[in-house]
């Protein structure tokens, strides 16, 4: 007969592989293949991502629970596994050695709850039998695993299921497709959210509708980046675009939006489009002069692959490879996310288009840090795109195609700056 009620193991793996002591999907799944390989009935798991590094997460079973604090800068993981019943928690110490990679350990084992020392109470259990019971249904089993988007002070977070359809590395990120609760499948690069099903739309109208409504007749469109492919779908909803084409650098994004966010990447067939898997920078320092109705640089935030696209030199071949009334359009970073990497943007496409030259449009996206967004443009001598006129052709438009985000008021409203982004672009 055992002589306690509990078995508390307190492991220390130390030297296991950094990236994975960052992994809060990665982690979430081997505790709770751990428990479950240890004969455990998982009830839930929570599992959070810390700023800037570093993930905790209990998961509980039936049998107790499974506890993990991790520091990914020392390849440390500090874990409790602590069980009752029957349940072999050294199983759960080998398989989590072996996920985390780990080449040095330690444990300490304790018995919990002492039977000599406790004095047993005299209550009905039945019904906390039958609640057991069902917690036997796998259904029951709940998760809770967050993905965090941040910097050193802010954060957005989103519950996701802890399903990931995709995870490559690829030589420029780590691209993911993973499920949010709320927002869908999202497509994610190293740690940043880039679009999810349910709010991509916000982007990918206002990245592209304006520019095309105030240039009016653009036939020959350049996109740097993009590859989930939203943007040329937008595009490419325009009658007047005979050529789109388009520079992604990394073809794994492509791959991953293609096969798990279809209705994104949905127009990769189009006979219009000329897609090139190349280095968008390089692409522009050899681009024809004067080719380009309109240029998007639809890239990702200034860290890894994108952060040439917010150089000097970089707007400067744009500058040169639109037409004379030619229109840049770039992701602008948001003015209470990246203050920094959004005003040094605008002051380059004013050195480089002129003071006047450089509007900003403003808009929402859920999924983003702080939910505000930019695109600020360039302007080759373009009218200014808070003028347009052609106000009835735009709503006829959204009508026809059914457009959920862009309509001719928020043409114009997105151009209306706050004071505080005025202060930062001064
Ligand atoms: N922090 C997100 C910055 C936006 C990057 N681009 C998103 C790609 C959508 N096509």
């Amino acid at each position: 007969m055992s002589t306690a009620l509990g078995n508390h193991i307190l492991v220390e793996f130390m030297n296991c592989d950094p990236n994975i002591m960052n992994d809060v999907a990665a982690i979430e799944r081997d505790m709770v293949a751990a428990a479950q390989k240890a004969g455990a009935t998982v009830i839930n798991s929570t599992f959070h991502h810390f700023s800037p590094w570093g993930v905790s997460g209990v998961v509980v079973i039936q049998e107790s629970h499974l506890a993990i604090h991790t520091w990914p800068e020392y390849g440390y993981a500090a874990v409790d596994l602590f069980t009752c019943g029957e349940m072999d928690a050294w199983i759960s110490f080998d398989h989590l050695k072996e996920c985390f990679r780990s080449t040095s350990y330690s444990a300490l084992e304790m018995k919990r709850g002492t039977v000599n020392l406790l004095t047993r109470n005299d209550f009905d259990m039945s019904t906390m039998r039958q609640k057991a019971n069902e917690w036997k249904n796998p259904d029951f089993y709940t998760r809770n695993v967050w993905f965090t988007d941040k910097d050193e002070d802010q954060a957005l977070s989103l519950r996701f299921t802890g399903d990931v359809f995709y995870d490559v590395q690829s030589p420029f990120q780590r691209v993911r497709i993973l499920e949010s609760y709320k927002y869908g499948k999202m497509l994610a690069l190293d740690d940043m959210v880039m679009t999810t099903e349910k709010d991509e739309f916000h982007y990918h109208e206002m990245i592209s509708h304006p520019a095309l409504f105030t240039h009016g007749n653009a036939k020959n469109v350049l996109v740097i980046g993009g590859g989930d492919g939203g943007t040329v779908r937008e595009i490419l909803r325009h009658d007047s675009v005979e050529k789109v084409t388009m520079v992604e650098i990394d073809g794994e994004v492509i791959n991953a939006c293609k096969e798990f966010l279809p209705a994104i990447a949905a127009a990769f067939d189009n006979p219009k489009l000329e897609l090139i898997v190349d280095d968008g920078i390089a692409f522009l320092k050899n681009a024809a002069p004067e080719s380009y109705d309109i240029i998007i640089v639809d890239g990702s935030d200034p860290v890894g692959p994108a952060e040439g696209l917010f150089s000097v030199e970089f707007y400067t071949n744009c500058y040169k490879a639109l037409k004379s009334g030619g229109i840049l359009v770039a992701q602008g970073e948001s003015p209470k996310f990246n203050e920094k990497a959004f005003s040094e943007l605008n002051r380059t496409l004013q050195q480089i288009f002129g003071k006047d030259n450089a509007p900003i449009s403003l808009f929402f996206v859920p999924t983003y840090p702080t939910g505000m967004w930019s695109f600020q443009y360039g302007l080759k001598g373009a009218q200014h795109p808070k003028n347009v006129s052609n106000e009835s052709s735009i709503d006829a438009f959204v009508a026809a195609k059914g457009l959920r985000y862009y309509n001719s008021d928020i043409h114009k409203g997105s151009f209306a700056t706050p004071n505080f982004v005025k202060e930062l672009v001064k």
